[in-house]
């Protein structure tokens, strides 16, 4: 393939761009508008861009046409020209329309994006495997598909479309045939993400016809999730005081007290108005999360939203379809409040687990309630197996809690504590079967 014909997603990052935010105070409840500011701050600093100016205007409803009111839209193009910048960042999403309306306000030369363009410019600078790559792209295209008259049109016709118009139909508009080299590329991106997902998922389905007890970290991004599973298992995943640190699922094996043995794994963080079509776009990433025995909600108990983040993550949570799986809040960064901070936190939470994923602390407590956790639907059995057979004894010490192991001429004795999928495939070799089935 051709560089031409590839779409480039790094080529529409906001690297070294002067950014001016725009923020919309409706005065209602949920995030004030000063923290959701600051947030899209951190976010335009994530994608590389040095913040210029911010715009806020109290109004309940946005303008169609426009989204702010005609004044404070002039005002925020004279702010732009005086602060010479690049780009105007609108902290919610715009329709397509809007956007073209400002940019033709504002001026040719000033991109207007919203949330949902900044958050897939991070995520395409964060992308590493070749999945998160293909979600990322398909997902900046259909974002791009319907704007293409708009900023976008002249980056991907560039990208797609080599020389303009030149080797298309002359019936047919620039216009026309970059909106059908985009859906072209958005059919081929969605065969290869069918096609890696699919081999991904029978990756998948081998650890779960394994039976082992599935736990899978989620939280608000920057939380601390990727620093826990380091923590936890030695894994060596990028911690970064970042937005969007993680795109890819990581899976490593957690050994827990009195030799029991769960999966962990760390995915990508959510936060607050989460573009529907990324969520969309990272559905198989997600997969891990949505086949899960056990969420650890991960939430940085030193922040100043802990709730709202919490609700944001409820949120997507419900919108994946797992709001109702077995669910443990994990405060995180407890090293960071005071010990009456801490004790409050306690007494008003008695079913969280408090912790400091950094300093080391609580990760006992952790480990004991997963282990608690994945007891809760376990099978106790005595397995009696022939020598022979020791892949099945391998087993058992890969992923059952093995309870006591006895060398006896008929093969190995084993008492063993094991998932209900596990038990299921130690069940030839059961020897209190017969009591169990005689009642
Ligand atoms: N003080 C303190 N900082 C922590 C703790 N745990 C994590 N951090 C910091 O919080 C930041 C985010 O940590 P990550 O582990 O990357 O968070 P994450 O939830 O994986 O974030 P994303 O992958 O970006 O969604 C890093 O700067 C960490 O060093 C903690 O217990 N205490
Ligand atoms: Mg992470």
């Amino acid at each position: 393939m051709s560089s031409h014909n590839r779409f480039e997603p790094e080529e529409i990052r906001a690297v070294q761009d002067r950014a001016i935010l725009v923020g919309v105070d409706r005065g209602g409840r949920g995030w004030p508008i000063e923290e959701s500011l600051a947030e899209l701050e951190l976010l335009a600093s994530t994608a590389g861009a040095t913040i210029a100016g911010t715009v806020i205007q109290r109004m309940h409803t946005p303008d169609s046409r426009t989204f702010l009111g005609k004044g404070k839209a002039e005002e925020l193009a004279e702010l732009a020209r005086s602060t010479e910048a690049t780009i105007v960042v609108f902290d919610d999403d715009l329709s397509p329309s809007q956007q073209a309306n400002l940019e033709d306000i504002i001026g040719r030369d000033v991109r207007v994006l919203d949330r949902t363009a900044l958050i897939l410019d991070i995520f395409a600078l964060h992308a590493v495997s070749r999945e998160g790559k293909l979600q990322v792209d398909l997902a900046q295209l259909e974002y791009v598909l319907p704007r293409l008259r708009g900023m976008w049109g002249h980056l991907v016709a560039e990208r797609l479309g080599g020389g303009r118009g030149a080797r298309f139909g002359a019936g047919e508009s620039q216009l026309e045939s970059d909106r059908r080299l985009t859906r072209r590329r958005i059919s081929e991106l969605r065969r290869e993400l069918k096609h890696v997902a699919s081999e991904r998922a029978v990756q998948r389905k081998s650890r779960a016809r394994s039976g082992i007890f599935r736990v899978s970290l989620v939280g608000y991004t920057n939380a601390g999730k990727s620093t826990l599973l380091n923590a936890l298992t030695g894994a060596n995943v990028l911690v970064a005081d970042q937005l969007f640190a993680t795109l890819d699922a990581t899976t490593r094996t957690l050994d827990l007290p009195e030799g029991r043995k769960v999966t962990l794994t760390d995915t990508v963080g959510f936060i607050n108005k989460l573009p529907h079509g990324l969520v969309e776009a990272f559905k198989s990433t997600l997969d891990e999360t949505r086949e899960a025995d056990l969420l650890l909600h991960v939430v940085d108990a030193s922040g100043q939203q802990t709730r709202e983040q919490m609700a944001a993550v409820a949120e997507v949570l419900g919108e994946i379809g797992v709001a109702g799986k077995p669910q443990v809040v994990v405060y995180n960064k407890t090293d960071l409040l005071s010990a009456e901070e801490r004790a409050i936190l306690g007494s008003r939470s008695p079913h969280a687990v408090l912790l400091s994923a950094s300093a080391g602390e609580g990760l006992d407590r952790l480990r004991a309630r997963i282990a608690a956790e994945a007891a809760r639907g376990s099978v106790s059995m005595t397995i009696l197996v022939p020598y022979d057979h020791g892949e099945i004894v391998g087993l058992a010490h890969e992923q059952a809690r093995i309870v006591s192991e006895e060398h006896t001429p008929g093969g190995t004795r084993l008492a063993v504590s094991a998932t209900p999928e596990l038990a299921a495939r130690f069940e030839p070799y059961r020897e209190d079967a017969d009591v169990r089935d005689n009642g």
